[in-house]
């Protein structure tokens, strides 16, 4: 285990000697490189599915920016592909499952994924990225949460942000879309503790349409089964040291109750205050954030200034890790991450 890095010390809320800085996203389409490596590897499933070259793309930011951690090259989706579910990607459209749920015989007919059979492409590209960065810098592992999993397989599709049938269903079948949750509860935590268990150094749970629900919805499909998987991770001696961050993109009004489940950091989006959730969550975590992707489009100047603004709200003291608010698009130029990523290192400890 790497514990001698900034991001590692940063998410246990102890003193860096730099301020840590990574990237949601960061290996994707806005690199040439990473569209170079995908063009070779005829599609992006089969990028996915072939270690080497997931392991390639994994290392790409790292060799051009000034990065604390690489994050294992992989998908969120893969959990419900191992379900059986049939994942595929259309061109210009994103994700598409071949069988979606539907109804309460599918979920109870799921099989719960071996990861070292059923997902090992993920492990041998999380074992060959570790050997490659030989503990200079940590590497990432992670998984979606089970809400924003379900609403995929709900929805069938890449949902555009809207999500209606995953909606509607909560409505209509909440007891279907409960018993999918549960479901993935224990798949993910295996999921996740094999990670750790083939090299990954820190984990992350990414539940990006957290901000659709109502409260009461997250309570439910959220907050519940969130904390069956900490509390899962916190059981088992290996993924119980490894730092855990919870990203549930648009529930910041919910952070406080996140962070008494007890993970290391929060992950938070731009529409909310560093500072503010600082106080509210009384530095029981540590927090990841959470530049507006969006600000990668203004002049220097002011790019900077944004920069500068981040790290302001969060204040004095250890236990912020720098990140956009959400992943960087495809149409952004790496030259601007670049000076984002400078700024942060000439204005922080
Ligand atoms: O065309 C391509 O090259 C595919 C684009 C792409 C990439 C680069 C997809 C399809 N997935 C990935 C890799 C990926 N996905 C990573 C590793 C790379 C890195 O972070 O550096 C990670 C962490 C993810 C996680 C992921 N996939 C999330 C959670 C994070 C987030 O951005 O909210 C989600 C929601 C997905 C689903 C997904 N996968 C791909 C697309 C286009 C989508 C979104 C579809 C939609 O809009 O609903």
């Amino acid at each position: 285990m790497n514990r001698d890095h900034d991001l590692v010390r940063a998410l246990c809320r102890q003193a860096v000697t730099r301020r840590p800085v990574w990237i949601m996203r960061q290996a994707g389409r806005y690199l040439p490189e990473y569209r170079a490596t995908r063009e070779r590897a005829g599609s992006f499933l089969k990028l996915l599915k072939t270690p080497e070259l997931a392991c390639e793309v994994t290392l790409q930011p790292l060799r051009r920016f000034d990065l604390d951690a690489a994050i294992v090259f992989a998908d969120i989706l893969t959990i419900p592909d191992a379900m059986g579910l049939g994942l595929e990607f259309v061109a210009g459209e994103g994700p598409r499952f071949g069988t979606p749920i539907e109804c309460m015989a599918q979920v109870k007919a799921l099989p719960l994924p071996d990861p070292e059979t059923d997902l090992s492409y993920v492990l041998d590209t999380v074992r060959m990225a570790a050997a490659e960065l030989g503990g200079k810098r940590p590497l990432i592992g992670f998984a979606g949460g089970p809400w924003t999993l379900a609403a995929y397989m709900i929805e069938g599709r890449a949902g555009g942000g809207e999500f209606r049938r995953a909606r509607a269903a909560i409505h209509a079948a909440p007891v279907l879309v409960e018993a999918l949750v549960t479901h993935l509860v224990p798949a993910i935590v295996a999921y996740l503790g094999a990670q750790a268990r083939a090299g990954a150094d820190v984990l992350m749970l990414f539940e990006s349409w957290a901000g659709l629900l109502t409260p009461p919805g997250f309570e439910r499909y959220c907050r519940v089964p969130l904390g069956e998987i900490i509390a899962g991770l916190k059981a088992d001696p290996v993924t119980r040291d490894t730092p855990l961050i919870v990203f549930a993109k648009g529930a910041g009004q919910h952070a406080a109750a996140l962070a008494a489940l007890g993970p290391d950091a929060l992950g938070l989006d731009w529409s909310m205050s560093l500072g503010a959730v600082r106080a509210a969550t009384g530095d029981q975590v540590a927090l990841q954030g959470n530049l507006d992707p969006a600000a990668l489009f203004a002049p220097e100047a002011e790019l900077r200034a944004a920069v500068r603004a981040v790290i302001a709200d969060y204040g004095t003291g250890p236990g912020h890790v720098f990140n956009l608010g959400h992943g960087i698009t495809p149409d952004v130029a790496p030259e601007q991450l670049a000076m984002a990523i400078d700024e942060v290192h000439r204005s922080s400890v």
